[in-house]
């Protein structure tokens, strides 16, 4: 039995040695190692064998086994380096053919206007200041000149949380607490989402304000008028006319709007600027002495000025977008144009 195991062996290896394909290695393995194999059909016989052999032998065909199994595995190896080299060889694999490009992603146009809002701020010296978007009454409206039976709490909307607590429906909150926290100068960007119960072709209820605070001795209207016009003609173009409006916030005096030349007529009065060839773009003001008061600056030591915009209406406005909604509905043929 020895013999035959030596034999069966030697056969298989010089079989391996030969072979010129997997598929032959494959079929030598089956042959010899499978279920019906023959070196299977060697240990078969071990029962026939007298027991004090029976160990020695049986390590011998594991040996067998073990080596079949190695040199088989080996020589499908050399088979797979050789046809792979063959494949490069023949030119079959073009190694110069550029990758699969990955799709990137990008900001949201929400996002991207915002930035480049701010950054026009950033060249005159503004930074950034972040509140909580869930706020107490007090910095929503208290503090800002809103009492609780003042008609502008009609005029805002508001998601109530509880009675001292509002979802914010501006980010002049984040400018109170920011004045709170620190004496004048003050010069301030407070960008961020919002919230209004209000639904339509241009309101969504929750939308995003960037809104901008400076406070200092000797500031004036002049300041204002100096630093949003800077902002609109980088915005919008140095071509294009703004003009100031007077209007009326409880927390600024005085008060105005400011408007642009129409983006879409040009003037010539459309459907987007209602004929009258302007476009609303922002609010704003001197601050109301009483909103100093309440955060304890001396209003005859200091003025300010502060502004609001909402992000949405600006990039509708910048891309001649007619519905809000889109903004909201993540639907990538949309957002890929941006
Ligand atoms: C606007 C318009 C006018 C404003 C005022 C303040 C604060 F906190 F300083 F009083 N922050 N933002 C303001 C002024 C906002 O939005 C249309």
């Amino acid at each position: 039995m020895k013999d035959a195991l030596e034999n069966l062996e030697r056969e298989a290896l010089s079989e391996i040695e030969a072979a010129t394909s997997k598929e032959e290695l494959f079929d030598i393995r089956t042959r010899y190692l499978g279920r019906k194999g023959l070196l299977t059909g060697v240990l078969r016989k071990l029962k026939e064998v007298p027991p004090d052999e029976r160990p020695i032998l049986g390590e011998r065909s594991n040996r067998a086994k073990e080596l079949i199994a190695r040199k088989i595995d080996e020589a499908l190896e050399l088979c797979e380096a050789q046809s792979r080299s063959e494949r490069l060889k023949s030119g079959a694999l073009d190694v110069t053919l550029p990758g699969r490009s990955i799709r990137r992603g990008s900001l949201h146009p929400i996002t991207q206007t915002m930035m480049e809002i701010c950054s026009i701020f950033f060249d005159l010296g503004f930074s950034i200041e972040e509140g909580p978007e869930v706020e107490l009454d007090y910095y929503n409206f208290e503090a800002l000149n809103i009492p609780k039976d003042h008609p502008a709490r009609d005029m805002q909307d508001t998601f109530y949380i509880d009675d001292e607590k509002v979802l914010r429906t501006h980010t002049s909150p984040v400018q109170v607490r920011t004045m709170e926290k620190q004496r004048p100068p003050v010069r301030i960007l407070s960008p961020g989402k919002v919230y209004r119960p209000d639904s339509d072709v241009s309101h969504t209820p929750m939308f995003h304000q960037v809104e901008g605070l400076l406070v200092d001795r000797s500031i004036t209207f002049a300041d204002l008028k100096g630093t949003l016009e800077y902002f609109l003609h980088n915005m919008f173009g140095s071509d294009r006319s703004i003009r100031f409006r007077p209007s009326f916030f409880p927390f600024t005096e005085p008060s105005a709007e400011v408007d642009i030349r129409c983006v879409i007529c040009g003037g010539e009065g459309c459907r987007v600027c209602g004929n009258g060839g302007w476009l609303e773009i922002l609010g704003c003001g001197m601050v109301d002495p009483a909103v100093f008061q309440n955060v304890g600056y001396d209003p005859e030591e200091f003025t300010g000025f502060a502004f609001g915009l909402g992000v949405e209406r600006i990039a509708m406005l910048k891309y001649g977008i007619s519905d809000i909604r889109l903004f909201f509905e993540n639907d990538r043929r949309f957002l890929s144009q941006f």
